[in-house]
């Protein structure tokens, strides 16, 4: 499998779940300015959306979305409960920990990255995230992981959205759940191999 990536993007979370299952997989960097890779394609030519992340399958396809892919990559070793099975109850839940992550503080952050947006638009956008943090913090003050006492794949998206809060002035030390959790998420091996080789790379 190749991870189609940009480093300090959202592609750190499949790129965890990868290291966290033990898959053998390929990174390719993508410029996403560009839209060329480190190995010379026209990224369009992969995703013709054109943003990371892309996982290319052994068999040529393309899966893109975040939320898809973390799915899909941990069906494929199910003894490492990374999701729960599908089908299942708790299944429902994360996917519907993967949608709010997804649609309430992935996109919930984008805008904040737009230079040319007015601060005071900002302004409305962080206001409605601490709100989303507040939620956030309400459930890590009840379990260390989202879904419960174990690590999974929402765990990995979370961790690698939250992380941009820090570009934006929000201290997530507002948040002492959300803090522990950051710290802890971060300590895991597989956390700083991927971050680590997203640097490198
Ligand atoms: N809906 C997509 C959004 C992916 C996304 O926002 N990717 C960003 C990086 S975090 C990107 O590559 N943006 C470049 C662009 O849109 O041109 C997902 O959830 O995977």
């Amino acid at each position: 499998m190749k991870l189609y990536f940009a480093p300090e993007t959202c592609s750190l979370s499949p790129h965890i779940v990868l290291r966290e299952l033990g898959l053998p997989f390929e990174l390719v960097k993508v410029d996403n300015k560009t839209k060329r890779t480190a190995d010379g394609q026209n990224f369009l030519a992969v995703n013709p959306k054109g943003y990371v992340a892309a996982l290319q399958l052994e068999n040529g396809e393309v899966l893109t979305e975040g939320p898809a892919i973390v799915q899909y990559l941990a069906d494929l070793r199910p003894e490492a409960k990374l999701a729960p099975a599908n089908g299942s109850w708790q299944r429902v839940r994360l996917q519907e920990s993967l949608n709010f992550i997804t649609s309430e503080i992935h996109a919930g952050l984008s805008p904040l990255f737009n230079a040319t947006l007015p601060d005071g638009v900002k302004t409305v956008f962080k206001d409605k995230l601490r709100r989303r943090l507040d939620q956030v913090a309400s459930t890590l003050e009840q379990h260390d992981y989202l879904l419960g006492a174990q690590f999974g794949v929402a765990d990995a998206y979370l961790f690698t959205v939250l992380r941009w809060t820090a570009l934006f002035s929000i201290d997530l030390a507002e948040w002492p759940a959300i803090a522990r959790y950051m710290e802890n998420i971060g300590s895991r091996a597989t956390v700083k191999s991927a971050l680590a080789a997203e640097t490198a790379a």
